[in-house]
């Protein structure tokens, strides 16, 4: 029994996605040139498909469970449950008008053209905002458009903001903030819910150490207290006595959020000789 996943065969996702399942220790061989790939070590079968084709997949149940953009996620408005972000592929789904238009606000698209590969999400939007605006479906090449003369206004995808800026174009409204998310069919056996359980206690440690450093330190005795106050540790630091009297080794671990706050400050209290060690996976 093995439970089947449905990533990206090729495109901005592909890479992250076997990344992924690399880093929670499944082999799985990269889909260039297979439909599907078996993995080696977890009971997982890989199919590689059109992102567009994903959500509806996993809603059928072909793949239990898919990793998905959740801009294409909403747009294919499929019955299917995020069961984890992933923090990868991340990008908006935003409106661009060409720079030198006069925009004061959402009321200046009304009436207005908008192209678009997502025109669920960009009515949905127009519509929560009480705007009327015609919305005009292209498949790619979106950020052309108004320099071709078919529309006023794109709503598209922006990741670095280059591609509207060397089409001359303004982001002047996000309608949705996206990153890939893993999906779950809704009627998983209990096998599969198992599995799935399994994958997803992975990908958090995976996770959990992206997030976090372990660090250890040198310091004098008499600076230990302070010292312990700054590092909350998993549970407490641990600390070993040095060779040297008088002196101490602490361990502990930080989170990237606060990280160079406290070594600066750890640091002031006196600390010596940081290193700073990249955690492989963390169970909390
Ligand atoms: O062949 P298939 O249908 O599977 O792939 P695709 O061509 O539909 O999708 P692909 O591989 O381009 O993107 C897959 C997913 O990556 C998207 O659905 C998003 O969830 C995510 N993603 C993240 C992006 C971007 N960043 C992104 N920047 N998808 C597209 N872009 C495009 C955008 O459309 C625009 O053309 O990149 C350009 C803008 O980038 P910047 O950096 O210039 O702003
Ligand atoms: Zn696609």
């Amino acid at each position: 029994m093995s439970i089947k996943i449905a990533i990206q065969k090729k495109g901005r996702l592909h890479d992250d996605s076997l990344q992924l399942l690399n880093d929670c220790g499944i082999d799985v061989k990269n889909g260039h040139n297979h439909l599907k790939s078996i993995a080696e070590n977890f009971p997982l079968e890989v199919y590689f498909l059109r992102d567009d084709d994903i959500p509806e997949y996993v809603q059928d149940g072909v793949a239990q469970i898919g990793i998905i953009g959740e801009n294409v996620l909403h747009e294919k408005c499929k019955q299917v449950e995020i069961v984890s972000e992933l923090g990868f592929g991340k990008c908006r789904l935003s409106i661009a008008v060409p720079r030198g238009v006069e925009y004061n606000g959402i009321n200046d698209l009304k009436g207005k053209k908008i192209a678009t590969s997502y025109p669920l999400l960009c009515e949905q939007f127009l519509r929560k905002n009480r705007v009327q605006a015609e919305i005009h479906e292209i498949s790619g090449s979106v950020e052309i458009a108004p320099s071709i003369g078919l529309s006023d206004a794109v709503c598209d995808l922006v990741s670095s903001g280059y591609t509207l800026s060397t089409n001359g174009l303004i982001e002047v409204e996000t309608v949705l903030d996206s990153q890939a998310v893993l999906i779950s069919n809704l009627n998983l056996t209990s096998e599969h819910t198992t599995l799935l359980d399994k994958l997803i206690f992975r990908i958090n440690a995976v996770h959990a150490a992206k997030r976090n450093k372990y660090i250890l330190l040198n310091a004098p005795n008499e600076a230990l207290e302070e010292i312990f106050r700054l590092l909350p540790g998993m549970k407490s630091p641990t600390v070993l006595p040095l060779a040297d009297e008088g002196w101490s080794s602490i361990h502990s671990v930080l989170s990237e959020d606060e990280f160079w706050e406290k070594i600066e400050a750890l640091k002031a209290a006196g600390a010596q000789g940081i290193l700073v060690v990249p955690i492989e996976k963390m169970i909390i």
